[in-house]
């Protein structure tokens, strides 16, 4: 029977020593949610690397055996190539490129090197599993090697690709020394998918200037095969939100944190350390609205939320330093013995927590410079089942494209984001509604689950049809 492989960098688990040995927890991730419904049925597998440093062979072993009991296989990594490929290529050469901040980009051989090292450990994991009928999913842009290495090892296989962050203009992607043998190692996948068309032109525009291969109804021609290439927007868990969201305990946290902050108004930020996310454009900005609109000293709150990220990648760790002073400059200048402008966390809340906070904010401030989709918009909005609250959303952000009843601001223009978080802290409770159900109901249909199936049944077409191809 055949059978589906997922492979992503990451194992949807957390494994941590602990004094009684090792502790696997299932992480929460988008991801992880949305393919728990594949990897878990059948006779399916997950491979990734485990998310810690595991020498000892006896130990591998115990990994192993734990992980298989869950349908996980992992890809063993050490210290250093967690260094060169993880933190180095993906996210000190890769991540930055594709976000559009090239001033950040590091071009070193040895990450590239490792980079190519990792991406072939990976296909030997797969290739271990993988039988001939079994179908690949690839995802994200640490793997962007894998679906050619494991096309040359298995040229009948059954392939897909995602990619989770932009993929950006040809003009971003040619900076960059290994461009085009990125782009040839995505080819190898019968069916690429991004969040949006804007990325998949991209895409074809780097196919037909750096290879020169022809492209026809957006696919690809390649000398032996036909690549497929489409637009898959990524959604969320709707139902887990929004089942949440009408639960006692997470009624009991909302109403806590509401007695704790009187009757302040909330907006909410919360995000992934992370540079692309405007987290520090996001405080300048509401600092002008205490400064140009006196009136809402006193009646509104950020409350921010920054879960620690890549804190061993250089341009992080500044980065919280400049949003620590810049917290630290605007609460001094502006707080009163009872309020505090800015309520500060650096840490991330858990799953009931958070979605109490997606539920007590009046405005969700979600302004990414560039970000693939963004998850925490869609959250937010799954999370009001009571239809109150202002979604004002980045036009950079992949989410915008579908959830244009948001307000869209460009995050780097501070007038129009002081503006609009006037706007939405005024914005009558009809409108709200309107706008809110309108987006929920856009959400609620293209689920995680959904676009699960829309990636798989594509996948198995494009299979279909190319085979009847090289029959006829
Ligand atoms: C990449 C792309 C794309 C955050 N704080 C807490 C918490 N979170 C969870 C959110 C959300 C996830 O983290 C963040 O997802 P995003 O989509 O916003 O951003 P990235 O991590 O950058 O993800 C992005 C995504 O991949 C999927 O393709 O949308 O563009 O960059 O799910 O809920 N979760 C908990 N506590 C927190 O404090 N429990």
């Amino acid at each position: 029977m055949s059978r589906t492989i997922i492979v992503s960098n990451r194992l949807p688990t957390k494994v941590h020593r602990t004094a009684e040995g090792l502790d696997f927890q299932p992480s929460e991730g988008g991801l992880a949610t949305g393919l728990g419904s594949i990897y878990r049925s059948d006779n399916n597998v997950w491979v990734g690397w485990p998310g810690l440093f595991v020498d000892d062979p006896t130990e591998q072993h115990t990994v192993t055996e734990r992980l298989r009991a869950n349908s996980m296989a992992p890809v063993f990594l050490t210290e250093d190539e967690i260094r060169d490929y993880y933190e180095g290529f993906s996210n000190s050469t890769l991540w930055p490129t594709f976000h559009y901040f090239t001033q950040f980009a590091t071009y070193n051989d040895e990450h590239w090197q490792a980079y190519v090292a990792v991406n072939e450990k990976f296909c030997a994991a797969v290739l271990a599993l993988a039988g001939p009928e079994d179908t690949i999913w690839v995802q994200d842009y640490q793997l962007l090697l894998l679906p050619e290495m494991l096309r040359r090892a298995r040229p009948q296989a059954t392939i897909g690709f995602f990619l989770h962050i932009p993929f950006p203009s040809y003009e971003l992607l040619r900076v960059l020394p290994w461009g085009a043998d990125l782009v040839r190692g995505m080819l190898g996948a019968d069916l690429i998918g991004f969040h949006t068309y804007g990325y998949m032109r991209h895409f074809l525009s780097a196919v037909s200037r750096m290879l020169g291969l022809s492209i026809q109804n957006g696919q690809i021609e390649t000398p032996t095969r036909t690549v497929l290439v489409d637009a898959f927007p990524m959604g969320i868990d709707y139902q887990r939100y929004e089942l949440a969201a009408a639960s006692p305990v997470v009624e009991e946290h909302q109403r806590a944190y509401r007695e704790a902050l009187r009757d302040v108004r909330v907006v909410l930020s919360i995000d992934r350390l992370d540079y692309t996310k405007g987290i520090a454009q996001r405080l300048l900005a509401f600092e002008q609205l205490l400064l140009r609109h006196p009136e809402w000293r006193e009646q509104v709150s950020l409350l921010m939320v920054v879960v620690p990220s890549r804190d061993q990648v250089a341009h992080y760790a500044a980065l919280k330093e400049e949003i620590d002073e810049l917290v630290g400059r605007i609460n001094a200048q502006y707080r009163t013995i009872s309020w505090n402008p800015i309520q500060y966390f650096y840490r991330s809340f858990p799953f009931d927590e958070l979605v109490s906070l997606y539920r007590l904010a009046d405005v969700a401030l979600v302004t990414p410079i560039r970000d693939g989709m963004n998850l925490v918009a869609k959250e937010f909005i799954a999370s009001k089942t009571h239809q109150r609250g202002v979604l004002i959303l980045s036009e950079r952000a992949g989410a915008a494209v579908e959830l244009s009843d948001a307000l869209l601001i460009n995050p780097t223009n501070t007038n129009q984001l002081v503006e609009a978080l006037n706007e939405a802290l005024l914005m009558p409770e009809d409108e709200q509604i309107t706008r809110m159900a309108n987006m929920q109901d856009l959400v609620r249909q293209y689920d995680v689950f959904a676009w699960t199936r829309l990636f798989m049944d594509r996948l198995a077409h494009s299979k279909e049809k190319q085979h009847t191809m090289t029959t006829n």
